[in-house]
């Protein structure tokens, strides 16, 4: 009777130990931080008003910090749209840092053949931004500032002609290691 007993604490406290692994497992999943545009500026306590023209959401990445080989180190960044192209006319984009440093995105004309990425970088690590047709580079809010900060959004609205158009940006760096994109407008 009482092995009987000390079997069944054992199986209960085995029993209790694979449901409590499984809750902290579902938790962990709940809690997870989200990935998306919208539930990143949620957490922000700002989100862009209703933007007029056609939609095109940006995401500027890093892999930065200290979770990625520590101090100093810059690792691959990336500005990604949600679209490789778009009807011309207003067109507004929707910026949403999801990285771990400050950027921000800066609309420039693509000449002829020119391939995005290939821009001279000055010694100052920048882009030359001369036609830039506008930005989005202020933290919850519309244009120009100082840059968009980790986990919130910025957003620019402009009439687009038909053409190429390169997504950029210039923060010291930024382009070199990678945050540009082509976006053809039709
Ligand atoms: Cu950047």
């Amino acid at each position: 009777m009482r092995k009987l007993s000390r079997r069944s604490a054992v199986l209960i406290g085995v029993l209790a130990t694979l449901v409590l692994s499984t809750l902290s497992i579902i938790a962990v999943a709940f809690l997870r931080p989200p990935g998306p545009a919208g539930t990143l500026a949620g957490r922000a306590g700002c989100a862009a008003p209703a933007l007029g023209g056609t939609v095109v959401n940006v995401t500027a990445t890093d892999m930065g910090g200290p979770m990625m080989g520590g101090a100093g180190r810059v690792g691959p960044m990336r500005l990604t749209a949600d679209r490789a192209s778009v009807a011309h006319g207003r067109v507004s984009f929707l910026v949403t840092n999801a990285g771990r440093y400050t950027h921000e995105m800066v609309i420039l004309p693509l000449p002829g053949t020119q391939s995005a990425g290939t821009r001279p970088v000055g010694g100052d690590g920048k882009i030359d931004e001369a036609g830039s047709l506008g930005e989005a580079s202020a933290t919850c809010a519309d244009g120009a500032g100082q840059g968009i900060l980790p986990r919130t959004v910025g957003w620019v609205s402009v009439d687009l002609a038909p053409g190429r158009y390169e997504l950029v940006c210039n923060f010291p760096g930024h382009y070199s290691a990678g945050m540009y994109t082509q976006i053809t407008v039709s």
